[in-house]
């Protein structure tokens, strides 16, 4: 069996999404996703003019293979848009073994080690009391698992906080990027009142979480973990930048808070020393953005070893395809934690057909032979690339800070 084409379809049915399709002279097609937020284009490219024509008459059972071929091949290797690339590839090459074989991928990565994936969503409100709103709806709705994030007084803008009440928070604007300001200071006074609130009023039956999305510094992060341990939060995610490993040392030595983080991170490389020095409790990679199925699951097994659970990141802008990706390594693996669930765009769930399911509180990949998630290529192209940008965040003195 051989590969005859590998096209890369850009679309924008509420947000933009790369979507690569691979096809075999049996005519089997598979999906793989390779969205990269605000740089979509850049991954386009690195498949189009670099992946694409190298895939041409290879045997498209040969995952392995070709994921070696891609990641050795290139010679330069991880970061974020070679390891989108080659996630693309590697899930296309996985919903095409599962068409083969007639069976859903998790079938293919040993079987299903739960019912369901517990799924956890964001209640977001421009302050406390719209937030708790926010989580009643979500508690509504099944979740028992909620992130909560909330305006702080003083502050222009936060990170997670959408822009109408009710409206689904969407970090992209089209155009030129959007300038937020920060003030730790003000956040690390408020938010845990946040946490407060939510436990006075939902009680502790539900999990909660919260993202600092790489704002903090090692102290001030250990001081936060510290300060809520009373609310027991299920995690706090990206307190400090993960560049350095070793600045987590600092905050586990102060707070037995559990810590998630990995959403930027793209290989192993950039999450052993996490992992093995057992500095956090979840890892955030997701299938994309780190080099598919084939990849994840080798950091997940690694992860296992050391009691460090999947709590993959699952936002709006990586498509239903690698939700659907995500949903079967978290049936299979054996350490799975948490799944992030934002939704999507109506328009989005139009041009991406998708087997997966979301039930009261817990998802499912669905019983679909391959990834099972398909694209309607013709209502695809009636929404072409907008180009936009992730915000930037500045200091209040106008110093540039992490988003
Ligand atoms: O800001 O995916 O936990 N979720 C997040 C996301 C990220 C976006 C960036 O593209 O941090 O909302
Ligand atoms: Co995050």
């Amino acid at each position: 069996m051989k590969i005859v084409g590998a096209d890369v379809i850009v679309c924008c049915p509420g947000r933009n999404f790369v979507t690569l399709k691979i096809t075999t002279d049996e005519g089997v097609t598979g999906l793989g996703d390779a969205t990269l937020n605000g740089r979509e284009l850049s991954v386009a490219s690195y498949l189009k003019d670099h992946v694409c024509p190298v895939l041409i008459g290879r045997d498209p059972q040969r995952i392995e293979d070709t994921w070696q071929y891609l990641y050795r091949g290139a010679y330069w290797r991880r970061g974020p848009v070679t390891m989108s690339a080659i996630g693309a590839v590697d899930m296309a090459l996985w919903d095409i073994k599962g068409k083969l074989a007639g069976l859903p991928v998790y079938q293919l990565l040993g079987g299903a080690s739960r019912e369901g994936v517990m799924a956890y969503s964001h209640a977001t409100g421009r302050d406390i009391p719209e937030t708790l709103e926010a989580f009643a709806e979500h508690r509504e709705k099944g979740f028992r698992a909620i992130r909560v994030q909330c305006g702080v007084p003083g502050m222009k803008s936060v990170y997670g906080v959408s822009k109408k009440k009710g409206a689904a928070y969407e970090p992209a604007t089209k155009g030129w990027p959007e300038e937020q300001s920060w003030s730790t200071e003000k956040y690390l006074d408020y938010v845990p009142r946040l946490f407060e609130a939510v436990r006075e009023k939902f009680g502790f039956d539900i999990h909660l979480l919260h993202d600092a999305h790489h704002r903090l510094s090692p102290i001030e992060a250990a001081r936060l973990g510290k300060s809520v341990e009373d609310y027991r939060l299920f995690w706090l995610e990206d307190l400090t930048p993960a560049e350095n490993q070793e600045a987590f040392r600092l905050i586990r030595r102060h707070t037995v808070t559990p810590i998630a983080v990995g959403e930027v991170l793209n290989t192993i490389w950039d999450c052993k020393n996490l992992i093995e020095e057992q500095l956090i409790d979840y890892i955030r990679m997701t299938v994309t953005h780190a080099g598919g199925i084939t990849h994840l699951k080798r950091v997940f097994d690694f992860a296992s070893l050391y009691q460090v659970r999947s709590g993959s990141h699952g936002p709006s802008d990586l498509s239903p395809v690698c939700l659907g990706a995500a949903l079967h390594l978290d049936l299979a693996i054996p350490n799975f934690g948490v799944q992030e669930y934002m939704g999507y765009h109506e328009q989005t769930m139009e041009v991406f057909r998708c087997a997966w399911r979301y039930e009261d509180g817990f998802m499912h990949p669905g019983e679909k032979p391959g990834l099972g998630v398909e694209i309607d290529e013709a209502l695809a192209a009636k929404y072409p690339y907008e180009p936009a940008f992730l915000p930037v965040a500045r200091l209040e003195d106008g110093t540039m800070w992490n988003w």
